[in-house]
């Protein structure tokens, strides 16, 4: 029987998602799964590309309203040619980023409609929906020095400034609040063996993971 499942992790910079998710990737797949790890913007060659355009360049080289329709635009290809496949064979598929980070980014924290982006879910994700969506919270100047740290420079969602990441982890929050039954937010503070537990306990918790 078939029993894929979609995570996706989400929170803003330098929360640890991407650390975190190699951690739950190997742990179900050392339970035996298949499991497919892959990441947004980008996950297939032509959502790659239009990474390329969309993480590069000065902060406004684009309005939050065409950054919303490029990331949807490379979010079909994704959907259309690594996600739906891999779920209906079975898979487990891990996402870094998904379309809360448009909400949060473009929308929360960017200012673009809400309806437009509540309308390109609908036509463009269809059922495509995460089973969990694990949000991780950190304060901002936290998760930004973790960043900045990381990368040795900024790339153009990182230096938007300090206002505008406030309101992304407001937004972020929001999301949580509003749909618990998806979404369980994570305490990103503390080593990366506390956080890796917090993980855990969430995706047990709310999937059968041992079945
Ligand atoms: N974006 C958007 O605007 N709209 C959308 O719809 C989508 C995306 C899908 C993708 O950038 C950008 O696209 C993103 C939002 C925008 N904005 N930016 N920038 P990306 O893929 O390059 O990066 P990211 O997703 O933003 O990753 P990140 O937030 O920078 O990092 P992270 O994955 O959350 O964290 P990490 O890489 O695992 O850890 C960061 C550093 O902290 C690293 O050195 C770790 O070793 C360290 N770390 C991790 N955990 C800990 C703990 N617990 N303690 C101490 N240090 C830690």
């Amino acid at each position: 029987m078939v029993d894929g499942r979609f995570i996706t992790f989400e929170g803003g910079e330098g929360a640890g998602k991407s650390t975190q998710l190699k951690r739950l990737a190997a742990r179900l797949q050392a339970s035996g799964r298949e499991v497919v790890s892959t990441r947004e913007p980008g996950g297939s060659p032509g959502a790659e590309a239009i990474r390329e355009l969309v993480l590069n360049g000065a902060a406004d080289r684009w309005s939050p309203v065409t950054e919303t329709l490029l990331m949807y635009a490379a979010r079909r290809d994704h959907v259309e040619r690594v996600i739906r496949p891999a779920l209906a064979r079975g898979a487990w598929v891990v996402c870094d980023r998904f379309a809360d980070s448009t909400r949060a980014y473009q929308g929360a924290a960017g200012g673009a409609d809400p309806a437009l982006i509540a309308a390109l879910e609908t036509h463009i994700l269809e059922a495509t929906r995460p089973d969990l969506t694990l949000i991780f919270d950190l304060p901002v100047e936290e998760g930004l020095a973790r960043a900045t740290a990381r990368a040795g420079s900024e790339m153009r969602f990182e230096s938007k400034g300090l206002a505008f990441h406030r309101r992304l982890r407001a937004g972020f929050l929001a999301i949580a609040e509003a749909e618990p039954e998806r979404c369980a937010a994570i305490d990103a503070s503390g080593s990366l063996e506390d956080v890796e537990a917090r993980v855990w306990a969430a995706v047990e918790g709310r999937l059968a993971v041992h079945g």
